[in-house]
């Protein structure tokens, strides 16, 4: 691997201007000081803004590169108008207000949406020039949804990652965006798309096969010319750095002062910057009326309230403020008395020293986000406690929730359970909370960041590997020549075909992809040599097969494997099959039909397809999914296969395959010639049945147990032709 180049909104150091001069300081925080050490443990680049708009420094650019280059740093400069538009605008109030499940604060406006737009094709020109060949892509977060796409565009062979910081949202909220298609074929151009956890994994997932219809198996998208993988990897934190942190000199100094004005009451903390994910009026409330119900605790404790100033200009933040302050002056007025006041807010960026003797001296620490991705301060809270006591009180819907199972968990909708939480952690067993932490703080040590990162980068690396070897078995011109000449070597041959979409392409109704007369010689030549064995195995019906290519002496199987036909003999049925499970299916294929204008269903011996080629992709599309989950509740009583197959969605009987049909040729005598071509799924199961010597090819790209591919029909008879030809 080359460089490792991360991309983020904010560079790790800012530029600042006082008096025309420029200075350069290290950004506190965030993903800065998370991804510090890792990016520094190795060649890397970071892309960035430097925080400071372009009208400010003018002129001043090529200091400014400069300056930042002793930090592998390079800068993205832009303007007031694209800071306002891109980042205040549509990220702010489009993007984080949608993700965290809040649409009523969603501002819809195609503005920020071209400044959105603008500005990651910006950083898009940057990254193209900065990067080499061999270096790792490595895109955060929300701000750049569309950057692994126009990264790709310029860079076909890069490698690019995308993590996404915040939740990704239900499809159900998510297909509010009116960019939603964009933002999802942005995402797409990455290699692989890492979320914190396994549900925001799914709803990504989910939200690509219903809106952009590719098929995805096990967090692998396929689309139709690569394989993205979409995982979880949750972030973790330094953990030494905070573990140690509580014996620095000037954390035990601010401890020393805090306890000064503390004296021995009891600390109940919480950190966080000013939002309204993170659930803080209710936390307030919760506060308010544990404190009603449990008056012992009277001037015995303090709840300390740091909430970091951010996106003030923000309406939502601004109404946000007001009312965090109406409740804390509240609670204060309400059961403070001289010399005790329960609250203690402080709305002001602290020291990173100040945060840890914080965490280090709270005896609770109360976490309670609406939606968050993460949290951070409930993994940097338990860290700190190097002598196991301690509790945390953590929402059930921030993604640290997934991993710290054993905090005490709350619904944060739900403000007596918050304030019978604060009432049984104050009130619980040292012994209780060592046990607790022991267990979290194992796992916040083992997954640090820097093995969040690790692990990051190697799927990465393992995931290009697998689309190169998926790129490599595209049927080169040394492997056809091979093919050809195995052929004419060869005395005993078995040719087994597919029909629709390998040797003719698809068409707007079945009827209509007839063989043509090409085809038909070609089989015939085929079929002509009496070394050669040629079965046509295809998903159509009996009637179908016959109507075309009764005529020809080849053999035929029809509808998957329920029907098979030797050369000269009549169709037989290959098990005893009924079609009774019919009457429940066809109801939900007859709603389907009936709803969308250009669907229809045909109706088999043993199976029933609903095809949609002609019908609005968009709508047909998301009503196959539905179909598709509808068929499944339905069928799960029956031996039953629902397969989705090219614009079809089709119902057989699952003791029906094409591998099954495809075995009773390949056992019938030894073959010294064997090959097998396919376009779809059903066709797999004729590839997995092949002795290991015989030749099987995919058409189109795609995950497949076939050892070669071919792009087209056009290709599979170019590839026949020839070894007819020489034969
Ligand atoms: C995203 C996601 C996800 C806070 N106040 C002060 C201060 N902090 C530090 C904390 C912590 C960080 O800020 C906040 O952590 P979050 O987890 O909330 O992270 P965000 O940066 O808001 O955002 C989030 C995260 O990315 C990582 O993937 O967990 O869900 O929204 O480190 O300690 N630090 C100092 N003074 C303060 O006053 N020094």
């Amino acid at each position: 691997m080359g460089r490792l180049v991360i991309v983020s909104n904010r560079l790790p150091v800012s530029v600042e201007k006082r008096k025309e001069k420029l200075y350069f300081a290290r950004s506190i925080g965030g993903l800065a000081t998370a991804l510090g050490s890792f990016y520094k443990s190795q060649p890397s680049l970071w892309i960035g803004w430097p925080g400071i708009e372009l009208e400010k420094i003018k002129g001043q650019e090529r200091d400014i590169i400069a300056g930042l280059k002793p930090e592998n740093c390079y800068p993205v400069f832009l303007r007031k108008e694209d800071v306002d538009d891109f980042y205040h605008g549509f990220c702010n109030i489009t993007l984080w207000p949608l993700f965290h499940y809040f649409p009523q604060y969603v501002v819809y406006k195609e503005e920020l949406w071209q400044a959105y737009h603008r500005v990651n094709e910006a950083f898009a020109n940057v990254v193209a020039e900065a990067a080499e060949d061999g270096d790792v892509i490595w895109i955060q977060d929300y701000h750049f949804m569309l950057l692994p796409k126009l990264i790709r565009d310029r860079l076909p062979k890069a490698a690019v990652g995308f993590f996404l910081h915040i939740p990704f949202p239900s499809f159900e909220i998510f297909r509010l965006l009116p960019w939603r298609n964009q933002i999802l074929e942005g995402l797409l151009g990455a290699d692989l798309v890492g979320f914190h956890t396994y549900d925001y994994t799914w709803h990504f997932v989910n939200s690509v096969r219903n809106l952009l219809g590719y098929q995805v198996a096990m967090g692998q998208i396929t689309t139709p010319d690569r394989i993205i993988k979409a995982d979880v990897f949750p972030i973790g934190i330094d953990y030494e750095n905070y573990a140690n942190a509580a014996q620095n000199p000037e954390v035990q100094a601010e401890v020393s002062k805090f306890r000064e004005k503390i004296g021995d009451r009891k600390i109940i903390l919480s950190v966080d910057r000013l939002d309204y994910s993170k659930g803080i009026p209710n936390r307030l409330e919760g506060f308010s009326l544990f404190l009603e119900k449990h008056p012992e605790y009277r001037e015995k404790i303090v709840f300390i309230l740091v909430v970091g100033p951010s996106r003030i200009t923000v309406e939502h933040y601004a109404q946000l403020k007001k009312r965090m302050e109406e409740l804390v002056g509240e609670i204060n007025g309400k059961h403070g008395i001289i010399g005790w006041m329960p609250i203690w807010y402080l709305h002001t960026p602290l020291s990173f020293h100040s945060v840890v003797a914080l965490y280090n001296m709270a005896d609770v620490c109360l976490v309670t986000p609406l939606r968050d991705g993460m949290n951070l301060v409930a993994k940097e809270y338990l860290s700190t406690k190097t002598d196991g006591k301690g509790v945390l009180i953590l929402s059930e819907t921030a993604g640290a929730a997934k991993e710290l199972g054993e905090a005490v968990s709350i619904n944060v909708n739900d403000v007596e359970e918050i304030a019978e939480a604060l009432a049984a952690a104050l009130a619980m067993p040292e012994e209780e909370q060592r046990e607790r932490n022991r267990a979290m703080q194992q796992r916040i040590r083992l997954y640090s960041v820097g093995r969040w990162a690790d692990d990051f980068i190697n799927s990465l690396l393992n995931t290009r590997k697998i689309q190169d070897e998926l790129g490599a078995k595209k049927l080169d011109a040394e492997s056809g020549n091979k093919i050809v000449s195995d052929y004419q070597k060869s005395q005993r041959r078995l040719i087994l075909l597919d029909y629709d979409g390998t040797l003719v392409p698809f068409a707007s109704t079945p009827e209509e992809a007839r063989p043509d007369s090409e085809l038909i010689e070609l089989l015939n030549k085929f079929s002509r040599d009496a070394n050669n064995r040629v079965v046509l195995i295809s998903g159509r019906n009996r009637s179908n097969l016959e109507e075309w290519f009764g005529g020809l002496d080849i053999a035929l199987v029809a509808e998957h494997g329920a029907w098979v036909k030797e050369k000269g003999k009549d169709w037989e049925m290959i098990e005893t099959l009924t079609g009774g499970w019919k009457n429940e299916v066809r109801p939900i294929m007859e709603l389907s039909m009936n709803r969308i204008p250009g669907t229809f269903i045909e109706e088999k011996d043993f199976s029933l397809a609903w095809h949609y080629r002609q019908a609005d992709p968009k709508i047909s599309s998301l009503r196959a999914r539905e179909i598709v989950n509808d068929l499944l509740n339905v069928t799960a009583n029956y031996n039953l296969h629902v397969l989705e197959g090219s614009k079809v969605v089709e119902v057989k009987d699952a003791r029906v395959t094409k591998g099954r049909a495809a075995l009773r040729w390949i056992s019938q005598q030894t073959w010294d010639f064997i090959v097998a071509i396919g376009d779809d799924s059903t066709d797999e199961d004729m590839f997995k049945v092949l002795p290991a010597a015989a030749w099987s090819i995919k058409v189109r790209f795609g995950m497949s147990v076939a050892k070669f591919t071919l792009d087209s029909p056009s290709e599979v008879r170019s590839l026949l032709k020839e070894m007819i030809g020489k034969s």
